[in-house]
């Protein structure tokens, strides 16, 4: 058996572990984010529960941390509220990226994540089996202690050798991007073994994990051996560590092999994190800001790099250097050891321990500006400006391109191991540890804190305009962007719909308002990145009930239908060419998965299309979404 198999094999409730199959997994842990945490609790307030299902919850506060009005203020102590009500672990903005403290503080090999976030794979990194999903599967796993989900194929990345000459995690993981592209993990966990896999550490283990969701993968894991001991030693929890890995003989459906010894520095262009060169393509490119951190990058070893680097040195006059530590433990270590002191006198802008730039919460560049980034998504328009061009790089590379303004090569650069410390800093105040359910308390609502919209049941017969037909790989960001401007509407579905498809249909919201909904067109891989449920839940406000598309992102197919808009794709992809916007498409479903026409008024010619999904799925779609199917279930 090999290892992904092996974890869900000891978590099955119900179901055939089969490639395909839908099984019912028991969830260990969860996780939330603020910006999708206020949908994921409201949820569950909405499910009606006494108590959690799961051994450990952990609500972050770690993307909406600017402050700007009263509205993140207030979904922070909504949560705060929550976690003191459900028994819930709350950390405190500052504490840190969520995906770097819960590796730090809580993964343990073997274990099930539940994450309403797209990069909970980081814990991958763990050997946990570890999968970012809506807000609502996350809601359902805390109430219920469970998650439904197809069981994915096993794609092997066989790793060979150590990595040499400054090439780093980021580049394994740029490089598997480079030949897989963000679609061609879909369907799949990503398990990586080889002797290659001993020479990273756990948090290089992590960095590949993370962007692992750029793949389109369910999740990513690794074995846990005697780096992952190491590292549990470190965090002061090696009584969590059990060893792990797939069998001699285990199988897999697909194997990719990776030499370590001849990777080289690595760089995803813009718009896209499978658009991957090699370093030398795009060497000494003028650049403007520089960015560093992130969930993917920030960990104590790669701040440290990167510190070492610029020790002693200054950056390039022209550029603006930002660093997003992954957590306060780690800035605690940092300010201790004098490396904070090194980055700073080198021209480092410290920011806080959060998401910031890597979400447009803040740090935009200039207009046409060139950002070399350590993040995972260089999406247009992600980083706030949307002229800008965002390539993503390790940190070695930033850090050497930072001292030299230009896009550098690191590799002649000398640069000194690091030492990782024996004990990690614990900073306890960062985190309160609701451990109890307390009815007693009434979660605090603030007044952007608005309802979430709920779908009647499903219409059978329906006739609309084609409000937006989009291309391949369209990303949730462009659905509902994020930047600091829109982040605080994430509790006020009504407001955020007035943004929907902004940046790609400036009147999509007058027209979708005044034609009363209607249907989205989509290409291949619709609703790749982000898991925010609100790409689902602010088309459902404005009234749109099905998306007909050429193949969907996993996680944004399932929001889809946990809202209750039916996913449909076209039988024959070509006609998809047959569509144009302002069609008026007339649907008739005999049966959910089968069966269902499209007839195009102004072609006349019918399309089939179909949804794929399983029996429970459709039941789901029935009822008019998962809350309503839950309640009545
Ligand atoms: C992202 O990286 O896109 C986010 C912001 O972390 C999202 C979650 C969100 O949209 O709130 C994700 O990755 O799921
Ligand atoms: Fe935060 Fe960026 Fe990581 Fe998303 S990808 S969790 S926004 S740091």
């Amino acid at each position: 058996m090999n290892l992904a198999y092996k974890i869900l094999d000891t978590h099955l409730l119900e179901g055939q572990l089969k490639a395909g199959e839908e099984v019912l997994i028991k969830i260990d842990q969860t996780l939330t984010q603020d910006t999708t945490g206020t949908m994921v609790y409201l949820q569950l307030e909405a499910l009606d529960i006494t108590s959690l299902k799961t051994d450990l919850s952990v609500a972050y506060i770690d993307h909406n941390t600017l402050q700007l009005g009263f509205e993140n203020a207030d979904d922070h102590e909504f949560i705060r509220s929550i976690a003191e009500k459900y028994g819930i672990i709350y950390s405190k903005p500052g504490n840190g990226i969520c995906h770097q403290v819960h590796l730090e503080q809580y993964s343990k090999p073997g274990c099930t994540l539940l994450g309403s976030d797209s990069h909970t794979p980081t814990s991958g990194g763990m050997a946990a089996i570890a999968i970012g999903s809506g807000g609502l599967d996350v809601a359902v796993a805390m109430a219920k202690g469970y998650y439904f989900m197809k069981v994915p194929k096993v794609y092997n990345v066989h790793l060979t050798g150590s990595l040499q000459n400054n090439a780093s995690a980021k580049d394994v993981i740029l490089t598997v991007l480079k030949k897989l592209t963000v679609s061609g993990g879909v369907g799949h966990i990503i398990e990586y073994t080889g002797d290659g896999v001993s020479s990273l550490s756990t948090t290089d283990r992590a960095t590949i994990c993370n962007m692992g969701a750029e793949l389109g993968a369910t999740t990513s894991v690794f074995p846990s051996d005697e780096r992952t001991q190491e590292f549990l030693r470190q965090q002061g929890r090696e009584c969590d560590y059990i060893p792990l890995s797939a069998d001699q003989d285990a199988l897999y459906d697909n194997r990719l092999a990776i030499d370590l010894n001849t990777l080289k520095p690595m760089v995803a262009k813009p718009h896209s994190p499978d658009n991957v060169v090699e370093i030398t393509d795009v060497e000494g490119l003028k650049v403007n800001q520089i960015a560093i951190g992130s969930c993917t990058n920030s960990s104590y070893s790669d701040l440290m790099k990167v510190a070492k680097i610029l020790d002693g040195k200054h950056i390039a006059p022209e550029v603006s250097l930002l660093i997003s530590p992954g957590s306060n433990n780690i800035v605690s270590m940092l300010n201790e050891n004098g490396a904070i002191n090194s980055l700073i006198q080198a021209g480092a802008r410290i920011l806080e321990p959060a998401c910031g730039p890597c979400i447009g919460m803040g740090q935009a560049p200039i207009s046409n500006g060139i950002s070399l980034r350590t993040f995972n998504r260089n999406f247009k328009g992600r980083c706030g400006t949307t002229s800008a061009d965002v390539y993503l790089v390790s940190p070695e590379t930033a850090a050497v391109s930072a001292i030299t303004g230009i896009l550098t090569d690191p590799t002649l650069f000398k640069i000194d191991t690091i030492k990782e410390p024996k004990r990690y800093h614990k900073l306890e105040h960062f985190t309160i540890e609701y451990s109890e359910f307390n009815h007693m308390i009434v979660p605090f609502k603030g007044p952007n804190i608005k309802d979430f919209p709920l779908k009647n049941e499903l219409n059978l017969n329906y006739k609309g305009q084609t409000l937006l037909k989009v291309g391949d790989n369209i990303s949730t960001d462009a659905i509902v962007p994020s930047t600091s401007k829109l982040l605080p509407l994430r509790s006020n579905i009504p407001e955020l719909a007035k943004h929907c498809f902004i940046n790609t249909k400036e009147t999509f919201y007058d027209i979708a308002i005044a034609s009363k909904g209607g249907f989205i067109i989509g290409g291949e891989n619709y609703g790749q990145g982000s898991s925010r449920e609100h790409a689902a839940l602010v088309p459902l406000y404005l009234g749109i009930e099905f998306v007909i598309a050429k193949s969907f992102a996993r996680i944004h197919k399932r929001n889809l239908i946990n809202s209750g808009i039916v996913p449909f794709t076209f039988k024959n992809p070509e006609d998809y060419n047959d569509i144009n916007e302002n069609d008026v498409l007339d649907l008739k479903i005999t049966t959910v998965d089968k069966n269902s026409t499209v007839t195009n008024n102004r072609t006349l010619k019918t399309y089939d299309v179909e949804f794929t999904g399983s029996s429970r799925d459709i039941e789901i779609l029935k009822a008019g979404g998962y809350i309503n199917y839950e309640k009545s279930n």
